[in-house]
């Protein structure tokens, strides 16, 4: 009975909150997949943070560095939105610890030069855009809300980035070939982000269902290349697909085949900078454990 008035909420297009009754797998769903972008996106702190002693002038320095805050306060928006299913900050940092739990495949790619920095703004955050706008309509309020705070941010996110890409495309020449390095590196690992084609995503059938998700990994991805596609072209770039074409009749661009052998040896742990990922983020908990000792025992004190 319960289920059908779940489903019959959902339907109707009104949120579920945290003392709504709610089936265990949509539970389960919502935490593997809200924990999954927490993870992203303080992973996520660290390609692009590895240039904030390295950015070119004192601007650019303080718009990157503003930026990997603002990441960081979209994963404690994230955890806490997943707190409120019923589990504890510190299991969902030992899932990701211990591999149970993913963050996105993009994370693993390393960050070669600062054009890479513009690279991941443009690209990356403009993907996460197109998912997390979606996300803002989704079945579950506490994370619904929080799409809508971490969309204002993104869009500075992404505009930051294309306006690097922009200044180096219109710089030297090997400035310009830099930009177009980042994006021949950028560009498919980017595309990878929006998960398996449809047919190939065990997860996509109960996030419909239940609206957690509002469009599939394949409408997202398309919906990414054809915004994607005219900016690189305004700038002089080149999307490194040769298959790449706008289908007059379908009115999107037609793509070519995804490596979804480099996709998956990405997500299985076998990435570029998997490793170097994690160790980071283990050696940074563990050298932050004083902070949150010291925190609890100030709560504690002035609780009593
Ligand atoms: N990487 O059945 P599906 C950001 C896994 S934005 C790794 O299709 P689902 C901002 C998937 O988890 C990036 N794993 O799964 C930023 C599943 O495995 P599981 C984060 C992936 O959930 C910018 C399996 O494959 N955004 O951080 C990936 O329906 C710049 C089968 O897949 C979000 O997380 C992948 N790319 O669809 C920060 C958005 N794709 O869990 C810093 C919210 C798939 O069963 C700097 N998440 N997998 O073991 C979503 O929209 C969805 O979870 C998808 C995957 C679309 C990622």
């Amino acid at each position: 009975m319960s289920e059908i008035i779940f489903q019959e909420r959902i339907e109707a297009e009104k949120k579920i909150e945290p003392k709504n009754w709610m089936p265990e797998k949509y539970r389960k769903h919502l935490i593997r997949q809200i924990s999954q972008h927490a993870h992203s996106e303080i992973i996520g702190m660290q390609p692009e943070g590895e240039w904030i002693t390295r950015a070119p002038s004192l601007r650019a320095k303080m718009i990157l560095l503003a930026k990997v805050q603002d990441e960081a306060g979209h994963g404690l928006y994230l955890y806490s939105a997943c707190e409120t299913l019923g589990i504890s900050r510190e299991e969902l940092v030992n899932q990701l610890h211990n591999q149970e739990a993913k963050y996105s495949s993009i994370f693993n790619y390393p960050t070669l030069s600062w054009a890479d920095v513009g690279a991941i703004g443009w690209l990356v955050d403009g993907a996460a855009i197109v998912n997390q706008v979606s996300l803002q309509r989704t079945s579950y309020g506490p994370y619904s809300r929080g799409m809508v705070k971490i969309c204002k941010e993104e869009s500075f996110h992404q505009r930051q980035g294309y306006e690097i890409m922009t200044e180096m495309a219109r710089g030297t020449k090997e400035q310009k070939e830099m930009a177009q390095d980042a994006l021949n590196r950028f560009w498919w690992p980017s595309i990878m982000m929006f998960g398996p084609h449809d047919s190939d995503s065990p997860n996509s059938g109960n996030a419909m269902k239940w609206k957690i998700k509002r469009q599939t990994n394949d409408e997202l991805r398309q919906s990414f290349i054809d915004k994607t596609v005219p900016q690189a072209e305004i700038i002089g770039l080149k999307i490194p697909d040769p298959d790449l074409k706008w289908n007059e009749e379908r009115g999107h661009y037609d793509f070519g085949e995804i490596d979804w052998d480099e996709f998956w040896n990405v997500v299985n742990g076998n990435g570029p900078c998997n490793d170097q990922r994690l160790k980071h983020h283990k050696k940074a908990h563990d050298e932050g454990r004083w902070v949150r000792d010291a925190a609890k025992a100030y709560a504690k004190k002035i609780s009593n």
